[in-house]
C-alpha cells in the first residue's frame, strides 16, 4: 500500500489536492500542522497543513461523506437518529465485507499509530482529532464554511462531548446543529393586523430576488390566506422592471402602483391604505453606491415601512453578505430574506451573517417557482442547511 503525503497553506488546499491527484475514493489516515523549513533548513518557513493519504487502503475514505440518515426529536426533546438505509459514503464503489472490516480497521489502526508516532518525533505540533470530528472538520469545509470557523465549531464540539464516546457523525452533526441553532434568530412570517394596513419593503443589491420574493409573498397571502394585498414599485430604473411586477399583479389579480419620486409614494400609500398588506419592490442597489443607497432611504421614509427586508442572494460570500448587510442598514433594514438556497453548492457561507447580524431572518427561497418556493425561516432548518445536513 503506497502512503502520499500532501503540504499546503490550508486543509482545503490540501485536500484539493489529495483529490485531484488520488482521487475521491482516497482514504485520508492522517493530517497534522507542520514547520516548513527554507535555507537548507535553517530557516523557518510559514506553517502548513500535511495531509497523508492513500488510494490502496479500502477503509471507508475520511474524505467527507454524504449520508441518509434522518434526525427525530423525541418527546424528551433528546435528539433520536433514525437510519434509514445504508451509510452512504461519497463515493462508496466497493464497501469492505463485514469479515474483512475489522482485519482493515486493525490495519488502519497500526497505521495512524505510526504516523502519530512520527509526529511525536517532530516537534510539530499533531492534530489529533477523533475520526468523527475530523471527518466533521472536512465536512464543514466543504460545506463552505472558513477553515477558521470549521476550526471553532469543532473545538467546540470537541469541549461540549469532552468525555462522551463519539461514534457516529451524525450525532456530532446533530449536536453542532442545537449549538448553531441557539445563534440563529428568526422573525416569522409577516404577520396582518385586521384594519391595519402592513408596509413591508424589500430591498437588496441587483438580480438577488426581489421582485420574485415579492411575487412570491403576494400570492401566498392573496391566494392562499385570501389577504387583500397591493403591490407599489419605485423600480423604474431598469428597462421592463415594471412590467415584470405589473405581469405577476395581473396573474395575481392585485392592485400596482408605479412610485418615480418620494413625493408620489406617500400619495400612493394613501390610495392603498385600506389594504391589508402592501408589498412594496425597490430597484437593485449597489452596496458601495452611497448616493443610491441614501436615495432608496427616502422613498423608505416618504412609505414609513413597517419592515424592510434586506435580500441577499446564499450564492454570495460570506464577507460580501456581511458588507452588504452593513451597507443597506442605511436604509432602516428590519429583516434578512435568503435567496437562491438552491443554487448554492454549501450553506456555511451564510454562518457569519446570521450570527453576528443584529437583523433576524425571515424567509428562505429556494428556486424560480412562484408561489411555492419560498419558506418561513425556522432556526433548526437554518442550522442544518449550513451543516450541509438538508438540501
Ligand atoms: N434559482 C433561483 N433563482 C431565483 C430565486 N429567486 C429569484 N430567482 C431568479 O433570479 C433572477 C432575478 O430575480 P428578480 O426577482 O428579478 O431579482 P431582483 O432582485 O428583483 O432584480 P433587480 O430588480 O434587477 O435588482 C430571476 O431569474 C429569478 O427567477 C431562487 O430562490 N432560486
Ligand atoms: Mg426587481
Amino acid at each position: 500500500m503506497e502512503l502520499k503525503s500532501y503540504r499546503a497553506t490550508t486543509m482545503h488546499e490540501a485536500l484539493a489536492m489529495v483529490r485531484h491527484d488520488l482521487g475521491p475514493d482516497a482514504a485520508v489516515l492522517h493530517t497534522r500542522e507542520v514547520q516548513s523549513r527554507w535555507f537548507f533548513g535553517l530557516v523557518n518557513g510559514p506553517r502548513q497543513i500535511e495531509v497523508t493519504a492513500s488510494c490502496g487502503v479500502n477503509v471507508p475514505s475520511r474524505l467527507p461523506a454524504r449520508n441518509t440518515y434522518e434526525e427525530e426529536r423525541g418527546s424528551d426533546d433528546k435528539v433520536v437518529l433514525r437510519h434509514d438505509g445504508p451509510h452512504a459514503l461519497s463515493p462508496a464503489p466497493s464497501r469492505p465485507q463485514p469479515e474483512l472490516h475489522g482485519a482493515m480497521q486493525n490495519q488502519l489502526t497500526e497505521l495512524q499509530t505510526m504516523v502519530q508516532e512520527l509526529c511525536r518525533r517532530s516537534d510539530a505540533p499533531c492534530h489529533d482529532l477523533p475520526e468523527e470530528l475530523f471527518q466533521l472538520f472536512t465536512d464543514l469545509l466543504d460545506s463552505d464554511l472558513s477553515e477558521e470557523l470549521a476550526r471553532e465549531m469543532v473545538e467546540r464540539v470537541r469541549t461540549k462531548t469532552k468525555g462522551l464516546h463519539l461514534d457516529d457523525l451524525l450525532m456530532v452533526k446533530a449536536r453542532l446543529a442545537r449549538m448553531i441553532e441557539s445563534e440563529v434568530r428568526v422573525s416569522g412570517p409577516i404577520q396582518i393586523t385586521p384594519g391595519r394596513c402592513r408596509l413591508v419593503a424589500l430591498v437588496g443589491p441587483t438580480g438577488v430576488g426581489k421582485t420574485t420574493t415579492i411575487a412570491k409573498l403576494a400570492a401566498n397571502y392573496h391566494l392562499k390566506e385570501k389577504h387583500r394585498v397591493g403591490l407599489i414599485t419605485v423600480d423604474t430604473y431598469r428597462i421592463a422592471a415594471v412590467e415584470q411586477l405589473r405581469t405577476y399583479a395581473d396573474i395575481i389579480d392585485l392592485p400596482m402602483q408605479v412610485v418615480s419620486t418620494p413625493r408620489e409614494m406617500r400619495e400612493a400609500v394613501g390610495r392603498m391604505e385600506n389594504l391589508d398588506m402592501i408589498l412594496l419592490d425597490t430597484a437593485g442597489r449597489s452596496p458601495k453606491d452611497e448616493v443610491r443607497i441614501q436615495e432608496l432611504r427616502a422613498f423608505l421614509t416618504e412609505a414609513d415601512a413597517d419592515e424592510v427586508h434586506l435580500v441577499l442572494s446564499s450564492v454570495a460570500s460570506a464577507r460580501v453578505l456581511e458588507q452588504t448587510a452593513e451597507r443597506f442598514a442605511a436604509v432602516g433594514t428590519t429583516s434578512l430574506i435568503l435567496t437562491k438556497l438552491d443554487e448554492a453548492t454549501g450553506l456555511g457561507n451564510i454562518l457569519p451573517l446570521v450570527r453576528t447580524s443584529r437583523l433576524p431572518l425571515s424567509y428562505l427561497t429556494n428556486g424560480q417557482n412562484v408561489p411555492d418556493d419560498i419558506e418561513v425561516a425556522e432556526s433548526m432548518r437554518v442550522a442544518r442547511l449550513i451543516l450541509g445536513m438538508e438540501g
